[in-house]
């Protein structure tokens, strides 16, 4: 019989370097099989033995303790409904340095001041030489920093990493990379070691050059017999200038091609410091790369003195430049998203006025003259779609443009094509804005801020997992929010959270919406990938962000409500009406001038807030459960029930009108389920009127848009969400697509209606209406019955005038597929259903089936005339 497939380490696909003491195996079943009884491990030494287990996600290693460097090759084996497979065809994971004692390496930092020629944020070049006699068997250079690095050995730039050691929350965690090395090394004779050293990652508000630049790094020297030599950092080391002369995330690059990049024997000698070394961990996430690259599709003139190139799609990263000109010539590049009325460029959108003096997005390079010679900027990133190219003496021509994208090398999980282009092109630009805003960390735009905001990740986690695997970069961005959780439990902004103390002065963190990413986040890649320890770690978070949340409901009241009720009822416990919140936060229309936004500081934001403690306490009973918490179950479960009668105490009449009469009320009402049964026709009959009395336009905000279609669909109104969906008028997505968008805009005018450019064009939190086109149009949905997808749903709900729709998952047990279509006055579709799952298919026309693993053809009634 055929193996089990498909091995993986943690969340990784390539587990090199990791320092987790006992890493979690998965695999699929072999192809044709149904359900797994039992499995067989092999790993290093250690054997399970047979273990009689459906479990095949996630089972952590069982052996010895795994030391430094350590590599480890395992094998699994099952027994299915058809037997005894054969033994899966071997993997292996590589262990990192996992303990402090493992580093002889000293931290090392560059002298005080500036290197020679430096211009702003300065760049270090660090290096040593030393002598290898003979052959290595093999070689890891291990390494750290405070700043953004690059490796370098002999010259040649160790593996593919960009932005190394990626954005963290550096007081409790520092990623430390592996690199093989072994073919970069010259044995026999001198070998040299640089890093190129820049200011680091920075969000709007913060530069962590502020924290200073250092290196760790460690080089392990295996010869054949085994033994290792290890070379670290420490007082040989020199410090000194080099090519990149300056260089922001932000801001841009300054190299002078002209300049050589070899410290070693000039250089000035380091500084060596004692740094925390328990804080060194390997990353959970892929890292990033450069994933893909894209030829310019024009490049204008709109003025003698300048180029605008024009890749035809909004992206994060960079541009390689292949011809840099005769010696001495001064190139500089901007880079923006939107071109201005004369075909210019224009960054006007996303930089204030009084922010415009600094250098944004522009690299500058100049050229050393030497044929073949190129440019490629690797300590910034950039979020853009146009380049404004200067001081080019030559013609652009495409071929001597890249446009390189990079982000997170996160594995594409989910697929979804129908018979509607303007749908297509939707996802597309979703999927786009997706991959621009996942560098590391998820960002909400990467450009004007660049910071990890809670709620937009909380918003778009749930469409973010069905496009791409993002359980190692979630779980990477988790430890961080929760690292940086204030001790009462308050959720900063941003995770991580770097920004100064004056910008909360103005917005106090605890926002509901936003803090509740702590609860929601962690809930939503259990879902999907069934990662359970991954609530365990959360667990504190989780219940401090909670119980911070019920804390201000039960002891603060709203002065405006303690005026108009100075006795206060008793469901007032529960509400939460104070404190500082984002809100609803842009809807459409609304005045978001910055008078009106600092008032959010003493708005009554009861509804939303109220809402949101309900819901988190809720997630939190159904967490607690899982996790065989019963007390916690039981107490979480009743604050939830409290806050949720508060909430219709307050804010639902008796008619199932509710306050405020907004879109985003209803919807969020009817999402959360903060309606009671025998009110929720009458509250969909208010949504679709507010609806209509926009003339059919979503007049919800950042919260509840995404939850609008869902809350139509799943209480009778599916009709009203596919003519939302497909509206084309102001405000809408189509309107978006209408308008040439590449990626998803943060305001429904992002281009207006003269195609003038308004706030950033690279917000992916509307795109999470691609969530929709997966749920409802294919229908397939994770079930918290069988998280990971061991039990899910296909309920398409097909509408809209569509007359096909396929979408496909990749989920941990393998491939989903959902594919539906009419025929003659039938109604068909076609389900995969992958080894160890289970499925219940739900047809329109209300036919219920039971699937195991397989493919099948249902065929139902049309139960929608006007769709075909
Ligand atoms: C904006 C950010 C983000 C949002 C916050 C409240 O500046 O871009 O999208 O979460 O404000």
């Amino acid at each position: 019989m055929a193996a089990p497939h498909h091995l993986r380490v943690e969340h990784l696909d390539e587990p090199f370097g990791i320092t987790v003491a006992r890493p979690r195996l998965s695999w699929r079943l072999p192809p044709g099989s149904a359900r797994q009884e039992a499995y067989r491990l092999r790993a290093g030494s250690w054997d399970s033995g047979r273990v009689v287990s459906p479990r095949s996600l996630l089972v952590p290693y069982g052996g010895p303790p795994l030391g430094a460097g350590e590599r480890v090759e395992w094998s699994v084996q099952v027994w299915t409904d058809l037997g005894r497979s054969e033994w899966a065809e071997p993997a292996s994971w590589e262990m990192g340095l996992p303990h402090p004692g493992d580093w002889v390496a000293r931290w090392i930092e560059p002298p005080a001041g500036a290197p020679a020629g430096a211009e702003g944020t300065p760049v270090w070049y660090l290096g040593r030489s030393f002598d290898l006699a003979a052959e290595v068997s093999s070689a890891r250079l291990y390494a750290t920093a405070h700043g953004v690095y690059e490796f370098f050995v002999n010259g040649r730039r160790a593996g593919d990493m960009e932005l190394t050691p990626g954005f963290t929350s550096y007081p409790s965690t520092l990623q430390v990379q592996t690199f093989d090395v072994t073919a970069l090394l010259r044995p026999g004779g001198e070998n040299t070691l640089t890093a190129v050293l820049s200011g680091g990652w920075v969000t709007w508000t913060n530069r962590f050059r502020d924290l200073g630049v250092g290196l760790l790094a460690q080089l392990h020297l295996v010869d054949p017999a085994g033994a290792v030599r290890r070379l670290g950092t420490g007082a040989d080391w020199r410090a000194g200038a080099g090519a990149i002369r300056s260089a922001d995330l932000r801001q841009g690059q300054v190299t002078d091609l002209r300049v050589g990049s070899d410290p070693v024997g000039v250089g000035a000698p380091v500084v060596v410091r004692d740094v925390d070394l328990r804080r060194l961990v390997s990353s959970p996430a892929p890292p990033v790369r450069r994933v893909q690259e894209l030829r310019p599709v024009r490049i204008t003139r709109p003025a003698p003195d300048r180029q605008v190139i024009d890749l035809g799609q909004n992206i994060n990263g960079w541009i390689r430049l292949a011809r840099l000109g005769p010696a001495g010539t001064t190139v500089t590049l901007t880079h923006g998203e939107a071109v201005d009325t004369n075909g210019d460029l224009t960054i006007d959108h996303l930089v204030p006025p009084e922010q415009r003096a600094e250098p944004f997005q522009e690299d500058q390079t100049t050229s050393a003259g030497v044929p073949g010679q190129v440019f490629e900027p690797r300590h910034v990133t950039h979020g853009f779609r146009y380049v404004r190219v200067q001081g080019h003496p030559e013609d652009l021509h495409p071929d001597d443009v890249t446009g390189v994208v990079v982000h997170s090398d996160l594995r594409r999980t989910g697929w979804f094509t129908c018979g509607d282009d303007r749908l297509n092109r939707l996802h597309e630009v979703a999927v786009w804005s997706l991959r621009g805003n996942a560098c590391d960390i998820p960002t909400d735009c990467p450009t004007r801020e660049r910071a990890g905001w809670t709620g937009d990740w909380q918003v778009f986690v749930p469409a973010a997992a069905y496009l791409y695997d993002v359980a190692g970069f979630t779980t990477k961005w988790l430890r961080d929010l929760a690292a940086d959780q204030r001790p009462d439990g308050t959720v900063w902004h941003c995770a991580p959270n770097p920004e100064p103390a004056a910008f909360y002065e103005t917005f106090p963190p605890g926002s509901a919406g936003w803090g509740d990413a702590s609860v929601i986040v962690p809930w939503e890649i259990y879902l999907a990938y069934g990662d359970r320890d991954l609530l365990e770690q959360q667990w504190a978070s989780m219940t401090a962000w909670v119980e911070y949340a019920a804390r201000q409901a039960r002891e603060r009241r709203h002065p405006s409500r303690a005026e108009a009720r100075p006795v206060p009822a008793e469901h007032e416990r529960y509400l939460w009406d104070t404190g500082f919140h984002w809100g609803e936060w842009l809807e459409p229309g609304a005045d978001m001038s910055a008078a009106t936004v600092a008032l959010l500081n003493v708005a009554d934001h009861g509804a939303t807030a109220t809402a949101y403690l309900y819901r988190s306490a809720d997630l939190l009973a159904r967490v607690a459960a899982v996790l065989g918490r019963d007390a916690a179950a039981a107490h979480y479960g009743q604050l939830a029930s409290a806050a949720r009668g508060a909430w219709q105490a307050e804010f639902l009449r008796p008619d199932g009108t509710m306050t405020p009469d907004t879109q985003a009320t209803y919807v969020r009402a009817l999402a959360f389920d903060l309606v009671p049964p025998s009110l929720r026709v009458a509250a969909t009959a208010r949504l679709a009127g507010l609806v209509r009395a926009a003339g059919t336009h979503l007049g919800t905000g950042f919260l509840s848009t995404s939850l609008l279609l869902p809350a139509l669909a799943d209480n009778g109104e599916i009709g009203l969400a596919y003519e939302l969906l497909l509206r084309d008028t102001e405000p809408s997505w189509l309107t978006m697509i209408a308008r040439g968008a590449t990626t998803t805009w943060e305001q429904w005018d992002g281009i207006d209606a003269d195609g003038v450019p308004h706030a950033s064009l690279n917000h992916y939190s509307k795109g999470a209406v691609v969530s929709f086109l997966h749920r409802y149009v294919t229908g397939i949905q994770p079930d918290p019955a069988g998280p990971g997808y061991r039990r899910f749903r296909v309920a398409p709900h097909p509408g809209g005038g569509l007359t096909w729709a396929e979408g496909r998952h990749d989920s941990p047990y393998g491939p989903i597929e959902s594919h539906w279509w009419y025929e003659r006055d039938s109604f068909r579709l076609d389900v995969t259903v992958p080894p160890g799952t289970t499925a219940e298919v739900r047809l329109p026309d209300g036919q219920r089936h039971e699937m195991p693993p397989g493919r099948r053809r249902f065929t139902g009634k049309i139960h929608d005339r006007s769709v075909q």
